[in-house]
């Protein structure tokens, strides 16, 4: 009899681990669209749809292959709406020696699996993920030996490992990392290139439509539905982003400008993390781009520390933490999400255009989710189980081994700082030299306080002032606690006030947007 093997929607490559030792002849493929997969957040409608058509044209792709593939729809009046019904019924209609499976990329789904091993009536075989480039257990390693696990000290063996950008055990141009000269801010006229449109063929307009009556009351649009569902598609979304943005990735890495929703940013994190594109391969491809003169070194350095660096750095972070990290709250963060982060209703332009571009392409770049979306829930106090579950919901490329850490450690240093130096809290100030969004908002980021000031002012010093106790020892701190203690007494009141009179007005989500 044959050996089962399940595949996951975010496991859609054919080189994965589950069928490295398979082939064709004794194997059957189970893929299945499941009800709890699709609503253990209300996701995005782009994301359903891009994970869905993508599902179904990697069947396609691996029956084109030679292989057996038994493919579950969601409209299948059968479909017992889980993972571990579905791999029971499976087992029924195949009578399998064997279940195999490819280690899944979240904590929940995990625990699920576990309990295979108990409830299933036949061997389990659980392998380790090798699309990431950093096993499991060479993280714990590099992780249990030290006090603080930064990222750079990571990434700088993630480059002797994989040897990118390295010449005889040394960083190319002589330093590992080029963040300094990535600082440009938005230039008067700067004109991004186009992604590449992708059509819709017969199976991505069946999906659409699946999604868009059956998660009609689901958060944002599939209008501008332009993900890349296909590897054919995907490597042509990457050939894209090699020839026409890497050059100037770097560069303007940590700008935004309104209305230009995607500026030099590769686009790709959704392919990469659904399987269709090999982050390694797509590395090697920005080095060479580098090495035939195409691209300048920061820029490429820069987005291959992104992925063998932050990416890899965040997943190994997942696992270490979880399960704790779901509830961490260092910060003591009780805030409610405000209803803006799902209507976009908000006379502060920056928030504004973020959740717009957020609602419109399941997608905001990193800066975005970074120092606009994040700095304000940070310096808000939104609890970080709320703001979890709307980035876990809203963007496409949202998986939860990367969307928590992320959103607990880098952003809300709600893991008492074991992921970040220290959190990343800014005023209007920073947002106003990365962006051209405070020009046309109705409120004056030069103004410190009172109810035409910019929000992110008095909240900046709100933020800090609440959490003295706990981070005033961080170096990093230290010159805005001075500037903070060095004000009057008056002064100090005036921003308190100012802040608290702006964090009344917020209103807080309705329940049932993410769950
Ligand atoms: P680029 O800016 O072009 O970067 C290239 C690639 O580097 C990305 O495709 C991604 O694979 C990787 N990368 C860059 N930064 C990170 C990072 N901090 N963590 C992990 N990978 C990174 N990324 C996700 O893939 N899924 C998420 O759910 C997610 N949630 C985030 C939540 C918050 C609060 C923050 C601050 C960041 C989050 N990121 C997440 C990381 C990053 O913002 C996205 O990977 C990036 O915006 C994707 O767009 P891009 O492909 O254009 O990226
Ligand atoms: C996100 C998602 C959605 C919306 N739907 C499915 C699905 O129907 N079937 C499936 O196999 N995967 C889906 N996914 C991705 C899974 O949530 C993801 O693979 C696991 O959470 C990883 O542990
Ligand atoms: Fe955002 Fe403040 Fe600038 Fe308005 S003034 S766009 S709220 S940073």
């Amino acid at each position: 009899s044959p050996v089962l093997v399940p595949i996951f929607g975010d496991q859609l490559s054919p080189q994965i681990s589950s069928l490295a030792d398979r082939n064709p002849d004794d194997t059957v493929i189970l893929i299945m669209e499941v009800a709890d997969e699709t609503t253990y957040v209300r996701h995005h409608k782009a994301k359903i749809a891009l994970i869905l058509s993508a599902m179904r044209h990697f069947a396609g792709e691996l029956r084109g292959a030679g292989w057996t593939v038994d493919y579950v729809r969601l409209d299948d009046s059968r479909n017992t709406g889980s993972f571990t019904g579905e791999v029971l019924r499976a087992i029924e209609r195949h009578g399998p020696r064997g279940v195999q499976v490819t280690e899944p990329g979240e904590w929940r789904v995990r625990q699920a699996m576990e309990q295979w091993r108990i409830d299933l009536p036949v061997r389990l075989r659980i392998l380790p993920d090798t699309r990431f480039i950093c096993p499991l257990p060479d993280f714990y390693e590099w992780a249990a030996g030290r006090k603080e696990l930064r990222m750079e000290w990571f990434y700088r063996e993630m480059r002797r490992k994989t040897g990118l950008l390295m010449e005889n055990d040394k960083p190319v141009g002589g330093r590992w990392n080029f963040d300094a000269e990535n600082r440009g801010g938005p230039e008067a006229g700067l004109k991004p290139p186009a992604l590449p449109p992708f059509a819709h063929d017969a199976i991505t307009r069946e999906v659409l439509e699946l999604v868009s009556s059956r998660f009609a009351n689901h958060f944002g649009s599939l209008d501008n539905f332009n993900w890349p569902v296909t590897r054919a598609d995907a490597e042509k979304a990457r050939n894209a982003f090699l020839q026409d943005r890497l050059p100037l990735f770097g560069k303007y890495q940590d700008a935004m400008l309104a209305g230009e929703d995607f500026l030099f940013h590769a686009a790709l994190s959704p392919a990469i993390n659904i399987g269709l594109l090999d982050p390694l391969d797509l590395c090697r491809r920005a080095e060479t781009e580098w090495r035939e003169g195409r691209a300048p070194l920061e820029a490429v350095e820069g987005f291959i520390r992104q992925i063998i660096g932050w990416r890899e750095y965040i997943r190994g972070m997942y696992w270490l933490e979880m399960p704790g990290l779901a509830d961490a709250n260092g910060l003591d963060a009780h805030r409610p999400l405000p209803d803006f982060y799902w209507t976009g209703e908000t006379k502060m332009r920056c928030l504004a255009d973020c959740v717009r571009t957020t609602r419109d392409n399941a997608y905001a770049h990193h800066i975005q989710r970074l120092m606009v979306l994040g700095n304000f829930a940070l310096l808000a106090g939104i609890r970080p189980q709320d703001v979890a579950d709307w980035y876990l919901t809203v963007y496409a490329d949202a998986f939860e081994w990367v969307e928590l850490p992320n959103v607990a450690g880098m952003i809300l240093h709600a893991d008492k700082g074991r992921l970040a130096s220290k959190p990343y809290a800014a005023s209007g100030a920073y947002i106003d030299r990365m962006s051209n969004y405070c020009g046309s908002c109705t409120y004056k980021v030069k103004q410190k306080t009172g109810p035409e000031a910019c929000p992110f002012n008095a909240l900046y010093w709100h933020f800090l002032a609440r959490n003295e106790k706990k981070l005033s020892g961080y170096h990093r701190l230290a010159q805005p606690y001075a500037t903070w203690r060095r004000m009057s007494e008056e002064k100090r009141a005036e921003y308190i006030d100012s802040a608290d009179a702006f964090l009344k007005t917020l209103v807080p989500a309705k329940p049932g947007w993410a769950r």
